[in-house]
């Protein structure tokens, strides 16, 4: 009696332009309105010095070795876990805008890199309670603005993106389709989300990928 039951980690993932921003957004308006805890947070951080580097490559400004790339988009990670983990065990649940799988879907889809490297600087993150995995086709995506002005957002490598998802699943994963009304989505994620908060209450966290 009297100690907090602590937040859930929620993760969203999917491809380019799936919607999952204003997904994660809607959500956490939602959350918070019905009175739970809840904090957005959104991979890559693209405000801290690392997160500023891969803003930088992002956007075609800087030239970034592709290993040391996916070492800083983990290491952007890491450098957000004492707080997730600070607010996790004050009960607080976090909706998470992408996470270790994209590090995994987006560097393992360049040539040459294999996968079980890719998820080795990750191994040992906070474990996500659900990964919602939103699943959208690379054509439906194409159509959505703005797709096409970042590095990546070229049908074939998001093709890749969405056959190396596939590798990863397990059983934390809940894959939605996301070819729907905002609303509708909205209204899908909401009920899901609830039911893992709820459910995660007692449970411990533990480490990913391992
Ligand atoms: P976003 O801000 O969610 O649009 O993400 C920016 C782009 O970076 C998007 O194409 C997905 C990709 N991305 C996100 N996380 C990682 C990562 O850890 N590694 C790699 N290689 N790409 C990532
Ligand atoms: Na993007
Ligand atoms: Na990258």
């Amino acid at each position: 009696m009297g100690s907090i039951t602590r937040g859930a980690l929620i993760v969203f993932e999917g491809g380019d332009r799936c919607g999952k921003t204003t997904q994660c957004g809607l959500l956490l308006k939602a959350l918070v309105e019905e009175g739970i805890k809840a904090q957005l947070m959104k991979f890559p951080d693209r405000t801290t010095k690392i997160g500023k580097i891969i803003n930088d490559y992002l956007l075609g400004n800087e030239d970034v070795e592709d290993h040391v790339v996916h070492l800083l988009y983990s290491a952007n990670r890491w450098e957000a876990v004492p707080r997730m983990k600070d607010l996790l065990s004050r009960g607080t649940t976090l909706i998470v805008d992408r996470y270790a799988y994209s590090g995994v879907a987006f560097t393992a889809a360049k040539q040459d890199f294999d996968l079980e490297w890719c998820k080795m600087p990750d191994v040992g993150l906070p474990r996500p309670d659900v990964v919602v995995q939103l699943k959208l086709s690379t054509e439906a995506a194409m159509m959505r603005g703005g797709f096409g002005q970042e590095r990546y957002e070229k049908a074939d490598f998001q093709a890749k993106v969405a056959n190396n998802y596939e590798k990863l699943k397990d059983s934390t994963w809940e894959v939605i389709d996301a070819d729907k009304s905002i609303e509708d989505l909205h209204t899908e994620l909401l009920t899901l989300c609830k039911r893992v908060i709820k459910s995660t209450e007692n449970k411990p966290l533990s480490a990913l990928w391992k």
